[in-house]
């Protein structure tokens, strides 16, 4: 499976803590991007950047922040990443804060239910991003994208794809998380969404953690990639709003990475949350492309498995 691939810049930190997201998108060019992506026979197109609201930078209403603009830049979202699988080729969307998950994944979910396909989900994170209005210490729309896809939120969010909810839980595997708010917490357990926490992969390693997160998929499976960049460890990727110390090393990353593009079943991705305001010489862009270019094939194996 070597699907062509579509690019989609969405220049936005509309549903951050922090500025400096919305400029993800061309630090992620500058390092390389489409060069290294071809560099292994793919086929790749750059849509450019998607068009929205600015940011307003105002305080949550009824727990939300910028909600109106947040609608508008995952409609629009939406619509170009479903596009662009019914053309048969790979979104990759390049953030942008995590709210855009919402948008992607709702299309994801729904070009599955057109085509017939059977939808797995890896949520890499730090942060389970399972908050609603009631539950959130920031009103964040950031912190709230997986409650949102699995229809706990405003319906306005809920609906995006067409179908309330756009997946259920048990579709999901979060990977990498460490920090989750008290009543976050309940909530997840409460509805049973599959979490291998850092302490799970301290005890069991990343090449356990992978071979669970990855079971019972087969030919018929489509699987997304939501990687926000604030799942690795801040010593090696401190471009983003929301460091927390302790996240997966450059060996473990690499290995997550390398274990999916095994499986030959990726086919959409987000990359969000770098914030090139806080990074350092564009050292985490850089270091995302690399990951990237590991999910896509780049493997330095010398041994026949
Ligand atoms: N749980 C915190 C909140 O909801 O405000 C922090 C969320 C950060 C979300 C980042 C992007 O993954
Ligand atoms: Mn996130
Ligand atoms: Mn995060
Ligand atoms: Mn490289």
């Amino acid at each position: 499976m070597n699907l062509p691939v579509s690019l989609i810049g969405v220049p936005t930190d509309i549903g951050a803590g922090a500025r400096g997201a919305s400029m993800g998108p061309e630090a992620l060019r500058v390092a390389g991007l489409q060069a290294v992506l071809e560099s292994h026979g793919l086929q790749v197109i750059d849509r450019g950047n998607l068009g929205g609201p600015s940011n307003p930078w105002q305080p949550p209403v009824d727990g939300y922040r910028h909600l109106p603009e947040v609608v508008a830049w995952n409609t629009a979202l939406h619509d170009a990443v479903h596009t662009e699988l019914a053309r048969g080729r790979l979104p990759i969307v390049l953030g942008g804060d995590h709210c855009l998950g919402m948008g992607s994944i709702s299309a994801v979910a729904r070009h599955c239910r057109e085509t017939g396909k059977q939808l797995r989900v890896l949520w890499l994170d730090a942060h389970a991003d399972f908050n609603t209005a009631e539950l959130t210490p920031s009103g964040n729309i950031h912190g709230m994208p997986v409650a949102c896809l699995c229809g706990h939120g405003p319906a306005e969010l809920t609906g995006i794809g067409g179908h309330t909810p756009a997946i259920t839980p048990d579709v999901v595997r979060q990977i990498g998380i460490r920090s989750v708010d008290p009543g976050e917490k309940r909530f997840v357990h409460e509805v049973g969404l599959e979490v291998f926490d850092m302490r799970y992969i301290d005890e069991m390693g990343m090449r356990h953690t992978m071979e669970q997160a990855l079971m019972g998929m087969d030919e018929n499976t489509h699987l997304h990639v939501s990687f926000d960049v604030d799942f690795l460890d801040p010593e090696i990727a401190p471009g983003v709003g929301t460091t927390v110390p302790g996240g997966p090393t450059y060996r473990e990353a690499q290995l997550c990475m390398e274990m999916i593009a095994d499986t030959g079943r990726l086919a959409s991705l987000d990359v969000m949350e770098l914030n090139p305001a806080l990074d350092v010489r564009n050292r985490t862009a850089e270091l995302a492309v690399d990951l990237i270019e590991s999910l896509f094939g780049k493997s330095t194996l010398m041994r026949k498995k």
